[in-house]
């Protein structure tokens, strides 16, 4: 896929598209979601000059839009010097190729936008293979239906025009560099894996959110030396950072930030960046992140939850986090939400407004996670005594006649480990005996 635009080069002009269908999708939403599209197509370096709703239940299968629209669009785009149109809905290839003949400039749909901002962005090697991984599964659907509607111009099925050849070896091509980039990312993830596991030990915390919600803002205040990369842009994030979080009570944490979501997330992507996203699923809990002064803030919380759920992270283990408490002037807004989160924490990142607290809550849950257990064992059990010292925190130590006492404390995840050890060994005495 060719990289139409990058914020280094030239600046592009755009025009918007979006569709409505009142009283489903209303027209007033729609123009939140051009908002939105607004500030994607200007991270990608286009400043968007035009927008255009239409209100349409159907769509038309040649053109997504009317063809009187289209017609229509076709002058504001001539008379605009407009180079390229962006619509918030995705494209069939035909609609895509129809629409650039009639408006004789670029055409994108909204996952080509995301993508494109996603190829600028990556900057680990990880990521710009999971980018392409993603640009060539979009593509590959798409070089097929594009022989399949030439294979009918030439003359209908079974045609063997030189298109064809050209369009098999692009696939093949296609096919080869999607399998060896997969084949790669999986060693990635295994090399991960191998590197993640002495810290087993250590609870985990990811943050999660909407794209912009200061995930990153919110790392680099909680440690310091994180140096996480954030701004006002989208999609700021594309890497997972892993850094060690000092608590008062519960000593560490691992916290991670990770991409953001967004409303329509292109599948792709999402599968794509699912290594990436296991960081997330291995959490102990995660701290949903909410900008609480954008005003579609509810709805950009169903999109995460949504995007979580299909990622397969479970529910019960999220604190709601609403950031950018400092961007409301509304404090009868606040209160009301206070009110209907309980739960949740109210905080600024960048004023570092109860910071404290979150810290504290995050603490409360890990403490939830640690459980305290004693043991009396014969002092010669050696090997069992050192797995535990190994993967517990040992509070007491005892002894009465030949046996050792111990007390500890250890992560649910690792108890289970030492009660199968514990009782292994029982059995293997009770054996013996
Ligand atoms: N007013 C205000 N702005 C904030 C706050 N926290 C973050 N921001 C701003 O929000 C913008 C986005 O912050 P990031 O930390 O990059 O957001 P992110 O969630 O990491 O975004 P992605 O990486 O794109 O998913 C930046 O311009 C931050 O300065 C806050 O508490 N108050
Ligand atoms: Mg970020």
């Amino acid at each position: 896929m060719d990289t139409y635009f990058s914020s280094e080069i030239t600046r592009e002009t755009a025009l918007l598209v979006g569709v409505s269908a009142t009283p489903e999708l209303p027209r007033a939403l729609v123009e939140d979601y051009l908002d939105e599209l607004a500030f994607l197509a200007d991270t990608a370096g286009a400043d968007v000059v035009a927008r255009i709703v239409q209100e349409r239940k159907v769509k038309d299968p040649a053109w997504f839009i009317g063809k009187g629209k289209v017609d229509e669009m076709s002058h504001i785009v001539e008379g605009g010097q407009i180079d390229l149109v962006i619509f918030d809905d995705d494209l069939t290839p035909v609609q895509a190729r129809n629409l650039e003949k009639a408006f004789d400039c670029k055409v994108l749909d909204r996952t080509e936008l995301i993508l494109q901002i996603f190829a600028i962005r990556a900057k680990s090697s990880q990521a710009k293979m999971q980018v392409e991984l993603a640009q060539l599964e979009y593509l590959l659907p798409r070089l097929t239906r594009l022989w399949t509607h030439l294979s009918k111009q030439k003359g209908g099925i079974g045609t063997k025009g030189p298109g064809e050849t050209q369009i098999e070896t692009d696939r093949r091509l296609v096919r080869n560099r999607i399998s060896l980039l997969k084949k790669k990312l999986k060693d990635l993830s295994l090399q991960h894996a191998t590197q993640t596991k002495d810290r087993a030990d250590i609870a985990r915390v990811a943050l999660v959110g909407y794209t912009n919600a200061g995930k990153s803002t919110l790392m680099n205040r909680l440690c310091p030396s994180a140096g996480a990369y954030a701004e006002d842009r989208l999609f700021a994030t594309l890497d997972t950072k892993t850094r060690r979080l000092e608590l008062r009570i519960n000593k560490v944490v691992l916290l991670s930030d990770t991409v953001g979501f967004i409303r329509k997330l292109p599948h792709h992507l999402v599968e794509c960046f699912r290594s990436t996203l296991d960081e997330v699923l291995q959490a102990d809990f995660l701290l949903h992140i909410i900008d609480v002064s954008h005003p579609g803030f509810e709805e950009q919380m169903i999109v995460v939850r949504k995007t979580l759920e299909e990622i397969g992270v479970r529910h019960d283990n999220i604190i709601d986090v609403f950031n950018k408490v400092d961007a409301l002037d509304d404090a009868e807004k606040l209160r009301g939400l206070r009110e209907h989160y309980p739960e949740a924490l109210f905080v600024s990142a960048t004023r570092g407004l109860n910071l404290n607290a979150l810290k504290e809550a995050i603490s409360d849950y890990v403490g939830r996670q640690y459980h305290e257990r004693h043991i009396r064992t014969h002092v010669s059990n050696y090997k069992l005594i050192g797995y535990i010292y190994q993967h517990a925190e040992v509070l007491d130590k005892g002894y009465e006649d030949e046996d050792v006492i111990l007390t500890y404390r250890a992560h649910t995840r690792n108890l289970k480990h030492i009660d199968a050890r514990i009782r292994a060994f029982e059995n293997s005495e009770s054996h013996v005996a």
